[in-house]
């Protein structure tokens, strides 16, 4: 194989290559290991002195020249392919964006923010308290009789262990009352459980309980504050009636309606704190006196907006809750 043939060869293979593995390929033909002109080097030896010098510059050109086109051939290679990716791989930057969309509270929440936020300015505290309660906090501590319907098994969540799912608020405001002194102020919202499901029962809903301690506590002043409350709650200046009722934890109790398009409407209970609630807290009864309110966060947001069906604050249809 002569020279001439084999730079002829070489200018062919390196243009006719036509991206960088196949010029890759063709590279290691002609300069790789066992390449053509490796295999030429070798047999330079068995020449006449004479010839074997000349020979060998010629090899050694060819390889300097092989190794400059194809070096030439290679920036070539990635130039078209950069210009090939431009052309084919076009983005149409004017094609409309796919649009997130904003989060929000849900409006249980945004109600009972407002909530505590009307109750936090008089200075109330928010406190919480475990969901999983024992049978003293739920019900014991709060004068409510071991044969009360509220504790059947048919009402209460059990959980097998001794312990339940609190069916109110009220444990949070006993574990308060035992380990701060008073005078206290505390808003208590949270979940709570009952074994009731139907068209306007949930097994889980939101409940928000206040409670107010401290000498010369009245009626007078409940009355007072949960007229202030309903007013900032619904914007407007409200009728209220309280109702006489009935609460184990409270003496007296009373029902608060409020009045809704030419009826009477229920809207929360409340009432003095029962002494044997206090006494049991280790509260001085001489000195102290107490009244509390508990009333229902989905309640108080149907009739803030006017929805009809409670089920509408569970199925979290964004349709529904983008609306608040
Ligand atoms: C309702 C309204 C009420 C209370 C909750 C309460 C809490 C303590 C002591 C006394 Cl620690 N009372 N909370 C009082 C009256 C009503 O909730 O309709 N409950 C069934």
């Amino acid at each position: 194989m002569d020279i001439t043939s084999i730079r002829k060869k070489a200018i062919d293979a390196v243009a006719s290559s036509s991206d960088l593995q196949g010029l890759e390929i063709v590279y290691k033909s002609f300069l790789g290991k066992s390449g053509e002109l490796n295999i030429l080097l070798k047999t330079l030896g068995s020449l006449p002195a004479d010839e074997r010098r000349e020979a060998g510059q010629s090899l050694n050109l060819l390889k300097k020249e092989i190794e400059v086109i194809c070096s030439k051939k290679q920036i070539e290679l990635v130039n078209s392919d950069a210009e090939n990716k431009l052309q084919n791989e076009r983005i149409d930057v004017t094609l409309p964006g796919v649009k997130k969309e904003k989060g929000r509270l849900h409006p249980v929440t945004q109600t009972i923010h407002s909530i505590s936020d009307f109750f936090g300015s008089l200075g109330f505290e928010v406190a919480d308290g475990p969901e999983v309660e024992t049978d003293y906090y739920n019900f014991e501590a709060l004068n409510v009789p071991a044969d009360h319907p509220a504790k059947d098994m048919h009402d209460t969540f059990y959980l097998g262990n001794g312990s339940l799912l609190r069916t109110h608020t009220s444990p949070v405001q006993i574990r308060t009352m035992e380990q701060q002194e008073p005078p206290l102020r505390i808003i208590c919202p949270g979940r709570v459980y009952r074994k009731d499901s139907d068209l306007t029962h949930t097994p889980m809903f939101h409940q928000i309980e206040g409670l107010v301690l401290e000498e010369g506590a009245s009626f007078a002043q409940l009355k007072g504050l949960l007229n202030d409350f309903l007013t900032d709650f619904f914007g407007q200046e409200v009728e209220l009636r309280f109702r006489p009722s009935y609460f184990p934890f409270t003496e007296p109790s009373a029902e608060v309606d409020i009045r809704w398009k030419k009826g009477w409407l229920e809207i929360l209970g409340c009432g003095m704190v029962h002494p044997n609630v206090l006494e049991m807290a280790g509260i001085d009864t001489k000195k102290y006196s107490g009244f509390a309110f508990g009333l229902g966060a989905e309640r108080m947001a149907m009739l803030k907006y006017d929805i009809p069906d409670l089920r509408a604050f569970f199925e979290n249809d964004h349709r529904f809750l983008k609306q608040f």
